[in-house]
């Protein structure tokens, strides 16, 4: 059995929804509010699995795995089909690229921890806190727009969603949250598009999780 640690608004979570949902893979949950009592992250029971605090975490088959792309890979070496990664070596690491520059560039900035310690350590206002928020997302984002193969596709790098269509559709949920710019990544929002209307993505999204609200 599969049991995901998660949260509704949770990118890196929602990461590993999808991948699960992509290949068809049954899986239980266990939320954990990132808000309420102070951080249910912190808990010492939750902390016992997750030394980092953070979501999510994977339960299978008596393992813990954290770390949402790793995760991924883990799900993807286990249940090789449907593919998340093709297979040529150059592609493959095209495709880890662009994932990596959501997950390693864009997101860390921009996560509940850092914030909130811009908010309370460094007393800087909420405006300047969306400000923030914003510019990293924008010019991330940007930058990934670039990424992208010369030609078009229905999904970043091909017909069929991949890592990188993983780690980026919850990142344009995440700019639309707090009303970034995306008139400078017109490709990116057509393929976000493309991949909210498969059932995948839509039983991943934040607002379909039994703990949205
Ligand atoms: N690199 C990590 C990021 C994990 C992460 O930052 N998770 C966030 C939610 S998306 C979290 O748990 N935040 C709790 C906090 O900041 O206290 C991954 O991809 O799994």
């Amino acid at each position: 059995m599969l049991k995901l640690h998660s949260y509704f608004r949770s990118s890196a979570s929602y990461r590993c929804r999808i991948a699960l949902n992509l290949k068809g893979l049954p899986y239980e949950m266990a939320f954990v509010h990132l808000v309420k009592d102070g951080g249910q992250q912190h808990a010492a029971t939750y902390r016992a699995l997750n030394p980092q605090a953070l979501l999510p975490t994977l339960e299978h088959a008596g393992r813990v795995l954290t770390q949402s792309l790793a995760i991924v890979e883990y799900l993807e070496e286990t249940w090789p089909e449907p593919p998340l990664l093709p297979g040529d070596a150059e592609m493959r690491a095209k495709v880890r690229a662009f994932a990596l520059a959501i997950a390693c560039d864009v997101g860390p900035v921009n996560n509940l921890r850092v914030l909130r310690y811009l908010k309370r350590a460094m007393s800087q206002e909420q405006a300047a806190i969306d400000d923030w928020y914003r510019h990293w997302t924008q010019s991330g984002l940007a930058a990934c727009q670039a990424l992208l193969p010369a030609t078009e596709h229905r999904f970043c790098f091909g017909e069929q969603p991949s890592l990188a269509d993983i780690c980026l559709i919850p990142q344009m949920y995440n700019a639309r949250r707090f009303d970034s710019d995306l008139s400078a990544v017109p490709r990116l929002v057509a393929i976000d598009a493309s991949a909210r209307a498969l059932p995948a993505f839509a039983k991943a999204a934040p607002e379909a999780q039994p703990d949205a609200g």
